[in-house]
């Protein structure tokens, strides 16, 4: 693959896409692909003569193959050549090669300039790039982060794979830098870790995206996620890492039966309106005038206003009552809005809506959805406001899975004391389980181990997921449950399989229907894909062709020899499988690498 930035191309994500298969020496080699989109801030900037920090143009990516902790020049250069992508070099602990390729914005824009258009091409970019890599990692500026993060979690919607945002206090090349260990452990998680969610990693942290704020200028701790707990927690010992502690419960996974799509258009008439002692009615008056369409309140403690404001509650009620969308939010930077208190009663008499725990980014950022949404009228857009669609906010009681805890109860029996031992327990018991109600084909015992914390996409020793099982099996209820619970189809397990690949390969063609579906696709080097569609022509297997055209496979897709399936058809005389490529107008003319 050849590194567009090093190329200096502009618009080169066409380029990326036919390219990213890479060459064909490693096959076996386990590998991850991140796509790096690089948009800015602080991390990649240089000092200029007068000390200031500025973006420099296609400087990021010549640098980073110069550090060794970022570039693995030896193991690059054998497997892509000299411009080839980038690849990390492997630690003891890791179990996948991370390759990535950086796509460098231009201009590059301190992210106090963004917009609401650059979440779109951000947005644009992963859609496009969205089947050729395993995760995302946006270098993006701090000061307008966690509103690129928030807005993007409401945008990609069904989301499959990590998307990470992160950036530095202090430039990626400078001496001493926050930006190493952030975009390195970024690389790191989006590579190996199934978290399909719009994240932030910042400090030692990875945290869901729209829970995120920025709260300190200086600190390497820029972020903090006040009303959620991070995500996973990477431990470091000097660029060794020691562990990557995730919390698989708490992660978000979508549950329909849909694939990833962007939503890209924004309602921009939207704002935030901080409550404060002394507000004139002319100030309030103003910020209601046309044409806003959206407006987060942020009140005092548990969502109050002053009660002896009826000017204030008039001028919303009326904003309400001429459809605006007006939505409470605390301004203390932990804890909930509540009906506490009378003001929350006379709030709810003005039509102003809970905005529960929401951060004003993620409130402010869902509004511009919500509100963009032509297909949903006024009631289904304030219901969706209250509605926890991302993991934005918590609604009611929040989940307390120690109240059900099979892996706690199993832990006290055993006397496991330490989290370590009852994370580990988790991890082999979870999985067992949930693959042997998939085997005996069981959708209640399904359902209990959900509620009891199970993390329905949890691996076992060898990677596989329950997905991966019931894929192998073919139940079609099965597969469809264990979509509806939140069952991930890109994770591969230690072998490199899919359950896409499962399902071809045990030719179940409806439940390979109901993958694609939901996203799934075919991945790694299309000559392998050919290899193994050759080999299925040469024996006349016509149901496994056909399952890899369910696939969207390419039927004329050539084997390393350069042979299509169409040349082992016709050497092997099998005339079912011949008269099936031809219907599907694979190409005739293909010569093989002896002509
Ligand atoms: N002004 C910079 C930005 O947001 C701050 C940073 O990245 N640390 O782009």
């Amino acid at each position: 693959l050849v590194n567009h930035v090093d190329n200096h191309k502009e618009n080169n994500m066409e380029h990326l896409r036919n390219n990213s298969s890479g060459s064909l020496i490693t096959e076996s080699v386990r590998e991850s692909r991140v796509l790096v989109l690089y948009t800015g801030g602080t991390i990649g900037m240089i000092r200029n003569e007068n000390g200031a920090l500025v973006p420099k143009a296609n400087a990021f990516v010549k640098k980073l193959r110069n550090y060794p902790h970022m570039y693995d020049r030896e193991y690059a250069e054998a497997r892509f050549g000299l411009m080839g992508p980038l690849v990390l070099p492997m630690t003891a602990t890791d179990s996948r090669r991370v390759i990535y390729n950086v796509l460098e914005y231009s201009p590059l824009c301190d992210s106090s300039n963004m917009t609401m258009d650059d979440w779109i091409r951000i947005a644009d970019d992963i859609k496009l790039a969205y089947e050729h890599f395993d995760g995302f990692v946006i270098l993006h500026g701090t000061d307008t982060l966690s509103y690129t993060a928030s807005a993007l979690s409401f945008m990609l919607e069904s989301l499959g794979k990590i998307v990470i945002l992160t950036g530095s206090q202090v430039p990626i090349f400078d001496s001493r830098s926050d930006g190493l260990d952030n975009f390195l452990s970024s690389l790191i998680i989006a590579a190996n870790y199934n978290i399909p969610e719009v994240c932030v990693y910042f400090g030692t942290n990875l945290m869901r995206g729209n829970r995120t704020c920025k709260v300190s200028a200086t600190s390497f701790e820029a972020f903090d996620s006040p009303n959620f707990p991070p995500l996973a927690k990477a431990n470091i010992k000097i660029e060794v890492y020691v562990c990557i502690a995730v919390d698989y419960r708490a992660i978000f996974r979508p549950c329909t039966l849909e694939k990833f799509h962007v939503h890209t258009s924004l309602n921009r008439n939207v704002g935030l309106l901080r409550i404060f002692p002394s507000m004139t009615t002319h100030l309030i008056k103003a910020f209601l005038q046309p044409p806003i369409e959206g407006v987060v309140l942020q009140s005092y403690g548990a969502g109050n206003v002053p009660m002896n404001r009826e000017d204030i509650i008039k001028e919303l009620s009326a904003a309400t009552k001429c459809g605006i969308i007006v939505v409470n939010i605390t301004q203390c930077a932990t804890g909930c809005v509540t009906n506490t208190y009378a003001s929350g009663k006379l709030l709810d008499d003005a039509g102003i809506i809970s905005g529960f725990d929401m951060t004003p980014e993620a409130a402010l950022t869902k509004l511009a959805y919500v509100l963009s949404k032509t297909e949903w009228d006024l009631q289904t857009k304030l219901e969706m406001m209250q509605t926890n669609l991302r993991g934005e906010l918590t609604a009611g009681r929040p989940p307390r899975h120690e109240d059900l805890d099979l892996v706690e109860a199993v832990a006290r029996s055993l006397r496991l004391s330490s989290t370590a031992e009852r994370q580990e327990l988790g991890s082999i018991l979870f999985p067992a389980m949930l693959n042997a109600a998939v085997l005996s084909r069981d959708i209640v015992k399904l359902e209990v181990l959900k509620g009891y914390g199970a993390d329905i996409s949890q691996q076992n020793a060898d990677g596989r997921t329950a997905m991966h099982i019931a894929c192998c099996e073919g139940d079609l209820n099965i597969v469809r449950c264990l979509l509806r619970m939140g069952a991930n189809v890109h994770i591969k397990d230690r072998f490199n399989r899919t359950p896409l690949i499962d399902a071809i390969e045990f030719d179940h063609h409806e439940v390979i229907k109901i993958l694609m579906q939901c996203g799934a696709h075919l991945h790694g080097s299309a000559y392998a894909i050919g290899e193994k569609m050759c080999a299925a022509a040469a024996v006349g297997n016509l149901k496994r062709l056909k399952s890899y055209k369910l696939a969207n496979a390419d039927l004329s897709q050539k084997d390393f020899s350069g042979r299509t399936p169409l040349h082992f058809a016709a050497l092997h005389n099998k005339t079912q499988v011949l008269e099936f490529l031809l219907d599907q107008n694979v190409e005739t003319g293909c010569l093989d690498k002896t002509s």
